[in-house]
């Protein structure tokens, strides 16, 4: 149901219930949360790409086995706290970039998951669909977090309340993807960045996350604390003697 590999320093995650549109029911939930927090934990990857197999992304909640709960009275509550919530947070936390390769359409939780990752790449037939309202469900797992973020508060409210499929080129005019391309060119990417300065791309994201709800002035304290760290990397030194003497820029070791 999830794949997972690990290539070059890169964890492939890759949604794998392709006849049912990756739906997540409870089984894929908590290997989804599995594969997510080994990437996590796992010192060897350097970056995460996130997709699905088939024509869907991810579909969102597999509404069969919903409909099924509710029929038997366990309704919403568990599911969003239990296994949306830290899925999400783990994404959107973890300290090295994750990118999505969103292969098709991506719906309700679906597309929250893929919004609380750094980077979207799309395929031509990649979609978002905030499917929540159509159902008469208000967004979870982060969408009403990251999405204004994302697209600004206007658009992610027009998002959020029309519900409207937006086609992989509107997404890529409103900045939700990255690009559009195939899976070997959001490979190539993955790559790059798990290639990269994993130190300085921790402290990257820990700024970005730390300046979105602290002044100006803490954000300046932090960024010096970060950039402390670093300056102290292997590779910010070797990189900086490389520069001076006119050399080839050399590996980064992530370290
Ligand atoms: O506590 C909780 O669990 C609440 C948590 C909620 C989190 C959420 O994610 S809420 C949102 C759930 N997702 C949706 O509402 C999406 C529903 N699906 C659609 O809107 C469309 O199917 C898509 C836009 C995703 C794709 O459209 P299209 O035209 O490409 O395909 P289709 O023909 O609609 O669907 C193909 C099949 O997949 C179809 O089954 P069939 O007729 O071939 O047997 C369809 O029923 C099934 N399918 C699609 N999405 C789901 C699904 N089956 C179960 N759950 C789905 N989410």
């Amino acid at each position: 149901m999830i794949n997972y590999d690990v290539i070059e320093a890169v964890a492939l995650i890759t949604l794998d219930r392709p006849d049912a549109l990756n739906t997540l029911n409870l089984n894929m939930k908590r290997s989804l949360r599995a594969a997510v927090e080994r990437a996590r934990d796992d010192s060897a990857v350097r970056a995460v790409l996130l997709t699905g197999n088939g024509r869907a992304f991810c579909a969102g909640q597999d509404l069969r086995e919903h409909s099924e709960n509710l029929a038997r009275g366990r309704g919403l509550f568990g599911t969003v706290r239990n296994h949306y919530n830290p899925i999400a947070l783990a994404l959107a936390t973890m300290a090295k970039p994750v990118i999505a390769y969103v292969n098709g359409v991506a719906a309700g939780a679906g597309a929250a998951l893929a919004f609380a990752c750094d980077l979207r790449v799309g395929s031509e037939s990649a979609k978002f669909s905030m499917a929540f309202g159509a159902i008469g469900l208000a967004p979870d797992s982060g969408a009403s977090w990251t999405l204004p973020r994302l697209v600004g508060p206007a658009r992610a409210r027009e998002m959020l309340l029309l519900g409207d499929e937006i086609s992989a080129e509107k997404a890529l005019e409103l900045g939700l993807l990255t690009a559009i391309g195939s899976l070997s060119e959001a490979r190539e990417l993955v790559v790059r960045l798990a290639h990269g300065p994993t130190e300085a791309y921790v402290a990257t994201k820990r700024a970005l996350d730390f300046g979105a709800t602290h002044t100006l002035a803490e954000t300046l304290d932090e960024e010096a604390d970060l950039q402390d760290r670093c300056v102290a990397t292997e590779d910010h030194q070797n990189a900086v003697r490389a520069f001076l003497n006119k050399e080839k820029q050399p590996r980064f070791h992530g370290r």
